[in-house]
């Protein structure tokens, strides 16, 4: 046995992720390998306020020959380009063997425009139009909430991304079935209710409002932190203080606290390495469809923010190798990375500039 004290920020350890039930391997000491690859900051890319040509802009006719509104806030339509096809889909036949199963899947796919401009994003929006974002969101929940098991709003943020479009967006993939992150997440928030009559997530809060070691921000109805478990390098939870399961049971002041604590998480994200700060994130609660009807106590709102960048704007954290084949690991802490989010600065750093 070893006389020296665990560290965790000098000595590797393997943590545990309660929502989906695997395992982190935190080995932060690798922060200080030396590093050959590229560090300088990509030149930011210039965008056109509004091009006629963009399928995404108001005014623009899109692949499908439609003409887009002069919208002046929000924007909705199907995706041209739908994951799923229609409704009428045929059902795959019965299964030939154990190990060939297919099950039907049926889906509907949407785009959101978050703003009429193209060269703004999410943090450079004033509260209000944010509050129009979430807004949105609470309606499409509501409106394919009503037929489908899932409603996935997701958002990828930068090229690195894969994202195919600067125009600030987000995508909504709804679908008959219940998507494997989301089985392991309601599997595991299910045991932890029965076991410990408190949902998982009202239980973390609690922690984390307690020992404030990975908060990032907060406000009276919102705590955003780097979670224990978190795998991508700055990773983040948004959290409601309040037990609520959808994102339409919001309440006004709950919105307008989304909004606040939206500004500055991704105000602060971009101020890390002073770019536009690529992410994928999206909703997860508790599901719709016929579950309306089962009991869901066990669900906490959530969303996640998976960034990839890891030493600088153009060094990402590579999820290959032993993270394909083993587990996934990551390479600072999560209080670290928490400690580094904190102390930035809550006002973006195009607008300190301007100032
Ligand atoms: P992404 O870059 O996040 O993929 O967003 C662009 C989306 O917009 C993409 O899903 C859709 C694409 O299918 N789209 C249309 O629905 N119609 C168009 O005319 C162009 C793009
Ligand atoms: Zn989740």
């Amino acid at each position: 046995m070893s006389s020296v004290v665990f560290n965790p920020k000098e000595h590797q350890h393997i943590r545990y992720n309660p929502l989906k039930g695997d395992w982190v391997l935190v080995s932060a000491h690798r922060m200080k390998r030396p590093w050959s690859g590229a560090t300088e900051k990509p030149a930011e890319e210039n965008i056109a306020r509004h091009n006629p040509n963009n399928p995404l802009c108001p005014g623009a006719t899109r692949i499908n020959g439609e003409v887009n509104p002069n919208y002046e806030s929000t924007f909705e339509f199907d995706n041209d380009f739908p994951v799923f096809l229609d409704d009428g889909a045929p059902s795959p036949g019965p299964n030939e063997h154990p190990l060939l199963r297919a099950e039907s899947a049926v889906g509907k796919c949407r785009v959101m425009c978050f703003h009429p401009w193209s060269d703004i994003t999410l943090p450079l929006m004033s509260l209000a139009e944010i509050r129009k974002v979430i807004d949105q969101w609470a309606d499409i929940m509501l409106d394919l909430g009503s037929r489908f098991k899932w409603v996935q709003i997701f958002e990828n943020k930068g090229k690195i991304m894969g994202c195919s479009n600067p125009h600030p967006h987000c995508q909504v993939w709804a679908s008959s079935f219940l998507p494997n992150e989301l089985k392991l997440e309601d599997d595991q928030q299910r045991d932890y209710y029965k076991k410990n009559k408190i949902p998982m997530l009202m239980d973390y809060v609690k922690v984390e409002m307690e020992k404030k070691e990975r908060m990032v921000v907060e406000n009276a109805y919102w705590l955003a932190v780097v979670p224990y478990w978190a795998t991508w390098p700055f990773e983040t939870m948004l959290l409601p203080k309040r037990h609520i399961l959808r994102l339409p049971d919001l309440s006004d002041e709950e919105r307008d606290g989304l909004a606040d604590i939206m500004k500055k998480l991704l105000a602060k994200y971009d101020n890390l390495f002073e770019t536009s700060f690529p992410y994928s994130m999206g909703w997860h609660g508790a599901p719709t469809g016929t579950c309306m009807q089962e009991d869901c106590t066990h669900w906490q709102l959530h969303a996640h923010y998976y960034p990839p960048l890891l030493r600088s704007a153009s060094v990402k954290k590579f999820m290959v190798g032993y993270e394909m084949l083993a587990q996934v690991q990551r390479d600072l802490t999560a209080e670290q990375a928490a400690k580094k989010l904190e102390e930035l600065s809550e006002v973006h750093y195009k607008l300190k500039l301007s100032e």
